[in-house]
């Protein structure tokens, strides 16, 4: 891609306003391209739509592979987009566990949405640090909101950091948990309960209602003992089948009433004031600790200072000296 002028830029931002998806897709790669001119105008851009952004309903979601999450995503946004709204699907997956074809699995596994001119699915941007990543997907949820998509669902899989990076992009976060398998006691290990607004127990369908139930006691339980993230907001715990669609009404209910709360005590704004703050920290340290990933002499150098380091010939001080020296000050 040329690099793009001031006139581009200002076109760009005009047509994303004006809803149109296929500049909207060319400025999301503008965003994720690693090279210092793109990122430049990516930056121009999202300041020069800034004051267009803000105004969607922001969920993550996340959960074990496999417990449902892109299912739900087709049930829940094809039922808002009956409704009149218009839904964007995102993703943080910064592993390599999807190689190639990603975008069609999303999309088949999204049977409803992939199909919806309501809908704009993006799959995750696919290399880079989970910061790089997922700064990525902040950015790509403004320009979402700029194109006028009114809901934004960030899908994450509950295996690593990425939860966090993905509760500190939306206003609400929606663990799904299935039922058995100790499932319900993993979850909590990892941490990742702290930061639920809502649990949902999926695939709570044919056989398996009861025993959905059982576990969304357990979990609605352990929650009890734990400090909730905001003194206006407990954690509903649910069951729901992104399979038949039922509890999925019922979720978004919450979703809506959690908003509700959190506008009207200020929390909503402050946090999002917060969350702003953070990236602003993310993306410097990222672009600052870039050349240790990008600069050559430096590739090379750093893993024979580590053998140094870790044998006690040379300091952790000397070492970060000579580093510091290499990067040019
Ligand atoms: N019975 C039943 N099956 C479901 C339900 N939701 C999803 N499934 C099935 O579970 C499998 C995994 O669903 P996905 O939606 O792809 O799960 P995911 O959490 O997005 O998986 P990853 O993206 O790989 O982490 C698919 O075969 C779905 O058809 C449900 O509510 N009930
Ligand atoms: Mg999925």
């Amino acid at each position: 891609m040329a690099s793009p002028s001031p006139s581009d830029i200002d076109r760009l931002a005009r047509d994303i306003s004006g809803g149109n998806r296929t500049v909207l897709s060319r400025a999301i790669t503008l965003i994720e391209s690693k090279r210092a001119d793109h990122r430049h105008a990516a930056a121009t851009l999202t300041q020069a739509l800034l004051r267009q952004t803000g105004k969607a309903v922001r969920v993550g979601i996340t959960g074990a592979p496999g417990v449902g999450k892109s299912t739900l995503i087709d049930a829940l946004g094809h039922k808002l987009t009956g409704q009149g709204r218009k839904v964007a699907v995102l993703a943080v997956d910064p592993s390599s566990r999807r190689t190639g074809g990603s975008i069609l699995a999303d999309k088949t596994r999204m049977a409803h949405l992939g199909n919806d001119p309501n809908a704009f699915i993006r799959p995750s941007p696919s290399s880079g640090t989970l910061g790089g990543v997922a700064a990525r997907t902040r950015e790509t949820m403004l320009l979402c909101e700029a194109a006028g998509y009114d809901v934004v669902l960030v899908e994450t899989v509950g295996v690593g950091q990425s939860e966090i990076a993905v509760a500190d992009m939306t206003d609400f976060f929606l663990v799904l948990a299935l039922a058995g398998a100790g499932d319900e006691l993993q979850a909590l290990k990892k941490g990742v309960v702290e930061l639920a607004d809502m649990i949902a127990v999926n695939k709570a369908d044919g056989d398996n209602i009861a025993r959905a139930k059982v576990a969304a006691a357990q979990y609605g339980a352990a929650l009890n003992i734990l400090a909730p993230r905001s003194p206006h907001w407990s954690p509903p715990v649910v069951t729901c089948s992104a399979a038949t669609g039922e509890g999925i009404e019922a979720l978004w209910t919450h979703v809506l009433e959690h908003r509700r709360r959190l506008t009207a005590s200020g929390e909503l704004a402050a946090r999002r004031g917060e969350q702003q703050v953070k990236w602003m920290w993310t993306m410097l340290e990222e672009r600052l600790f870039a050349p240790l990933r990008t600069d050559r002499g430096l590739k090379a150098a750093l893993p024979r200072i580590e053998t140094e380091v870790a044998a006690g010939r040379l300091s952790p001080a000397t070492a970060v000296e000579q580093i510091a020296e290499m990067l040019g000050g």
